[in-house]
């Protein structure tokens, strides 16, 4: 079970921008701070492999690295100071919600956050640092394909999403407007996902609107405070958790190049969710007719035991709390009506305004928590055998993104439907839950009541038309084939001049082509009828 402390932690980080050191000052670097075993190897490295280990080595604040070993040796012995005590949930009423508003309130929202899209105001910002370790992929989770009829990937999936956001803001308010979408990596994705924008094109996007930038990696250590070694001339090291987003904000200036470009509201997502509403105009106009500096996306949770982070008060603060951090006896609390009363579910859908983000990585950053895994990390032993442990043998400092929640001024939250906003991708299929499968069929599902609600008839492979809206929901095995490409719709919108009155054979894929197709035989079948 993870500890969970407040410690600080200055500059440890690896920070790429040190000049190399010599042999001799990385050995005494490392003596004075408890740790000469990381050269125990040496002698035995060639030329090339000693000059990478000295580089990496360099890198490090080896000043610092006494008090993160031994403060990491501490957390991981000390129990884990129960929050359980002092949590209690965000009152209803700080909910705004997308179930409980009516029609005219999301309308407003919504042609607020257009309006700011078309000035040109509003951000992107991926966290896409994350080593995907659970769904088992060697190679970043945004490249993953959930297997759709069209074989995109998420990124794809989110690169499209942009272009047709820009593309409503424009068509309503006559601009020529950018997102600027920030993608933050690690070592582990940085490359990786370069290249494979690079390969697609930057999916169409102008590459200068794009910026890629890395936080910064920590090293593993073992129960008793030593550094990892991985191989014998490495580290292991690993990236200092999704809230390393701070940090790297600052080393990379990206809120100078906001600055540069007149971004005022960023909306910050995770790579995992394959419906993710990228700017989601509506999220971004309620934090706005809010006031808010910070405001967090959330669904039901739907069972106690699943593993989002909590939205709720801590001693009378909002904040996240992550799903390792409360007891089973807390999370699955009901109340009278038998509902979850910590339910808010965190989606890892934030909002914050630039200047929020100013202040935090000026003021606050050094304030935020570190919390504490326990992880299985491959190591060599002290006579050099590489070693996969069964069992957790290190520990992992990490910073999460949410943390910052307890300096914004305003700080809100909203409720949006599961079904239509969140189905993320964390585990490798055969999982009863959030794996390529169920990604998948979220999707087909979400398109296939979009187009039965904008008045198309479906047929299964047989032929037999589909059961109407309300039943083809996420929770079927196998929804219908219907695929529908975000260049097409966002979220639903502009589909019934295509396909209303239209039957339509599954697999279906409306993208962009076929589209304009159907745009050009309904004018054609219109001026038919004025004729
Ligand atoms: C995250 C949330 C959790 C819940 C859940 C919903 C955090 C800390 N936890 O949990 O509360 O909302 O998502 O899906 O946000 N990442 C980095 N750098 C890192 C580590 C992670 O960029 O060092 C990225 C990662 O690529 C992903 C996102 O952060 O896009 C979330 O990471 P995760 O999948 O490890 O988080 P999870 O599922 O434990």
């Amino acid at each position: 079970m993870p500890a969970y402390f407040d410690f600080l932690l200055h500059g440890l980080a690896l920070a790429r921008t040190r000049k190399m050191l010599s042999f001799e000052q990385v050995k005494r670097s490392l003596e004075n701070a408890g740790q000469p075993h990381v050269l125990q190897f040496w002698p035995e490295l060639c030329e090339g492999d000693r000059e990478s280990f000295l580089q990496e080595l360099s890198q490090l604040d080896l000043q610092g690295l006494r008090d993160h070993c031994e403060g990491a040796a501490k957390a991981a012995a000390s129990p884990s100071a129960s929050l359980d005590q002092y949590v209690e949930p965000v009152p209803p009423q700080s909910i705004g919600s997308v179930r409980k508003s009516d029609r005219d309130s999301l309308a407003a929202w919504e042609n607020e956050g257009l309006m700011q899209i078309s000035k040109n105001r509003v951000g992107v910002l991926l966290l896409a640092g994350g080593q995907g370790t659970r769904l088992g992929v060697q190679y970043p989770k945004g490249m993953y394909n959930v297997g759709l009829p069209s074989g995109k990937t998420l990124y794809q999936i989110q690169a499209e999403r942009i272009h047709k956001i820009q593309e409503l803001a424009d068509v309503k308010h006559g601009s020529k407007c950018t997102i600027p979408w920030y993608i933050m990596t690690s070592e582990f994705t940085l490359a990786p996902t370069e290249k494979f924008f690079k390969e697609a094109n930057y999916f169409g996007l102008e590459p200068s609107n794009i910026f890629f930038f890395e936080q910064r990696m920590i090293p593993a250590v073992t129960f008793d405070g030593k550094v990892i070694l991985q191989g014998k001339g490495k580290i292991a090291m690993a990236p200092d958790g999704n809230g390393g987003l701070y940090q790297a904000l600052r080393d990379n200036m990206v809120l100078e190049d906001m600055k540069k470009k007149g971004v005022e509201y960023l909306h910050v997502y995770c790579v995992d969710n394959i419906l993710v509403k990228m700017a989601d105009p509506v999220f971004i106009g309620f934090c706005l007719y809010k006031g808010a500096d910070c405001g967090a996306k959330v669904v039901e949770k739907a069972h106690p035991a699943e593993p989002v982070g909590v939205v709720c008060r801590v001693q009378g603060i909002s904040q996240v709390v992550e799903y390792s951090e409360i007891q089973p006896e807390t999370a699955e609390l009901r109340g009278p009506g038998g509902e979850l009363v910590y339910s808010a579910g965190n989606i890892c859908n934030h909002f914050f305004t630039r200047a929020f983000l100013q202040d935090v990585a000026e003021k606050f950053e050094g304030q935020m928590k570190q919390h504490v895994a326990m992880k299985k990390v491959p190591f060599v032993d002290t006579r050099g055998n590489q070693v996969k442990p069964t069992n957790p043998n290190g520990i992992k400092m990490e910073k999460f993104v949410f943390d910052v929640f307890p300096f914004s001024r305003n700080f809100v939250v909203f409720e949006v439907v599961r079904e239509d906003e969140f189905s993320p991708l964390k585990n490798a299929d055969g999982a009863a839950t959030d794996s390529p499968t169920t990604s998948r069929n979220s999707l087909l599902a979400q398109h296939c009541r979009w187009a039965m609600a904008a008045g198309a008839k479906l047929l299964d492979e047989h032929g037999n038309t589909l059961p109407t809206t309300a039943s083809v929901s996420a929770g079927d095995n196998t929804p219908a084939h219907c695929e529908i490409s975000p260049l097409v719709s966002y979220f639903g919108e502009g589909l019934e001049p295509l396909l209303k009155g239209k039957t339509l054979p599954t697999p279906f894929i409306l993208d962009k082509k076929q589209a304009e197709e159907l745009q050009a035989q309904k004018h054609f079948s219109d001026e038919q009828s004025t004729m």
